[in-house]
């Protein structure tokens, strides 16, 4: 069975000899104009940056590789005994481009496992924080800390070639995805369940069984693998999103993958982007708590244009590039709708309910380019049900995935050579000499 090492090293001349080819015949081919609009607009729009493990189609959705995620579902292994895709297949999938075998993927899991245990001097920081101190600001916290580890850094002060550097980003990022469920499972018995024994890492478990057994949720095998198909979609977005084009503009300085990453989470730790998971199930709690569960579609109608009207967004809906419901929105319902016990729950029903109705109170409304729902629209509602209740504590789950992603990036970036990001800025005095 070929390692993750191995694979890359296999597929990675492929890509440099694509990269060299482009550069050389395709340098000066334009492929989109920079309007006025975009760059007041958040760049939105604009083709700027290489990504290689997945495209955002705006009405399609994802693409992993070219993958859907149908795709995914049919091809990537489960957990033995599982049916939802693992992060660990997602991985690999990621990085090499590959679809892994059975072998590799428990092969991968064996070595995440393996590598999982945290540094003594992390889990005594992370036991210093008060339990007032946001989960987010925490896990972002550790993740840089675990820097003190990093090889490349380690490597790079004593001198390597620039064809060595993925070697080492590689390892580095194994470790890093490997010890993120301990480090999220710690902040959330910290904050939580203070005083509960954490049980230590079964070398025989996929990484997501780990984290939902530390978590203290190991014998909910229904919980155990929404998360795992939670983790595997979260995954990676393309690379304009908030959180992984902080890492790829971070780690773009040869900064080591813990600080690159720890500056993502710090990107998906606000409500327009990651947190919105958790003021998604605020908002339809606080629906739930004025016009209760069993409610008409035109009550529903009435609480989203008070959102609405009093200058709030509706969170889990609109999108910076889709514009049709996420595909991941779709696959979690679907999850739900194979789930009777997620059917006959009243947060669920209202999700479902507020998704028959929200899409055209959006439009009448007028601003959002997308009305329809994003993936934050129902994931943390599942959680909830399955008891996962502290809603705090969402987006650091989601941190935990958004890794698989970013950090198949850097190990990219690194291989390909890729330069410092450093785009150009203007004043509007400067745009407006220009465009005189
Ligand atoms: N509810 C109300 N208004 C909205 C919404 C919404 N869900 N989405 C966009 N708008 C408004 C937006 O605030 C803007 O208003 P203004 O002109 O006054 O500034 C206008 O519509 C145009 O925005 P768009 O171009 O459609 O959206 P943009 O690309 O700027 O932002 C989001 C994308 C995702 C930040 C935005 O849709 C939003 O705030 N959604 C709610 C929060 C959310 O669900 N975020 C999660 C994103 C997914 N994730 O996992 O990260
Ligand atoms: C994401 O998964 O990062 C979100 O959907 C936001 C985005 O793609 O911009």
């Amino acid at each position: 069975t070929k390692s993750l090492k191995e694979t890359l090293q296999e597929v990675i001349p492929s890509k440099q000899e694509q990269l060299k080819k482009l550069k050389a015949e395709h340098a000066q081919t334009v492929v989109g104009d920079v309007k006025v609009e975009n760059i007041i607009g958040g760049m939105r729009g604009i083709k700027a940056m290489l990504w290689e493990a997945s495209v955002l189609d705006p009405n399609e959705g994802i693409r992993f590789h070219g993958l859907t995620i149908p795709d995914c579902q049919k091809v990537l292994p489960t957990a033995p005994g599982g049916k939802e895709i693992i992060a660990e297949s997602m991985l690999w999938l990621l990085l090499t481009g590959q679809v892994p075998s059975e072998a590799q993927t428990r092969q991968l899991s064996r070595e995440l496992a393996e590598k999982g245990d945290l540094p003594a001097f992390v889990e005594k920081l992370v036991d210093s924080f008060p339990a007032t101190l946001h989960p987010m600001t925490q896990l972002g916290m550790g993740v840089a800390a675990l820097n003190h580890d990093s090889l490349f850094q380690a490597a790079y002060e004593k001198g390597i070639k620039k064809s060595e550097y993925w070697t080492y980003m590689l390892d580095d990022c194994i470790n890093l995805i490997a010890r993120l469920p301990a480090l999220a499972a710690r902040i959330y018995r910290n904050v939580y369940k203070p005083g509960t024994p954490l049980p230590a890492i079964n070398k025989d478990l996929d990484l997501v069984g780990n984290y939902t057994t530390m978590l203290g949720f190991g014998d909910n095998h229904n919980l155990t693998e929404y998360l795992r198909l939670y983790i595997a979609l979260h995954g990676d977005h393309e690379g304009g999103n908030a959180s992984a084009h902080t890492s790829h503009l971070v780690g773009s300085t040869l900064s080591d993958p813990y600080l690159s990453y720890s500056a993502a989470l710090f990107a998906l730790a606000g409500p327009l982007h990651g947190l919105a998971n958790q003021e998604v199930l605020r908002w339809q709690l606080a629906m739930q708590a004025e016009i209760g569960s069993d409610v008409s579609h035109e009550q529903i109608k009435e609480y989203l244009w008070k959102t609405l009207k009093g200058g709030q967004v509706v969170p889990g809906y609109g999108h910076g590039v889709l514009r049709q419901a996420d595909p991941r929105f779709i696959a979690l319902q679907e999850f739900c709708d194979a789930h009777p016990e997620l059917q006959e729950s009243s947060i669920i029903r209202l999700v479902k309910k507020t998704y028959e109705v929200a899409p055209d109170v959006l439009k009448e409304h007028g601003k959002t380019k997308n009305p329809y729902p994003n993936v934050d629209a129902t994931s943390g509602c599942v959680l909830y049900h399955y008891g996962l209740k502290e809603f705090k504590y969402y987006t650091v789950i989601f941190g935990v995935s958004r890794a698989l992603g970013a950090l198949t990036q850097l190990v990219w970036s690194r291989a390909l050579g890729l330069p410092i990001e450093r785009p150009k800025s203007l004043s509007m005095d400067a745009l407006e000499m220009l465009i005189k």
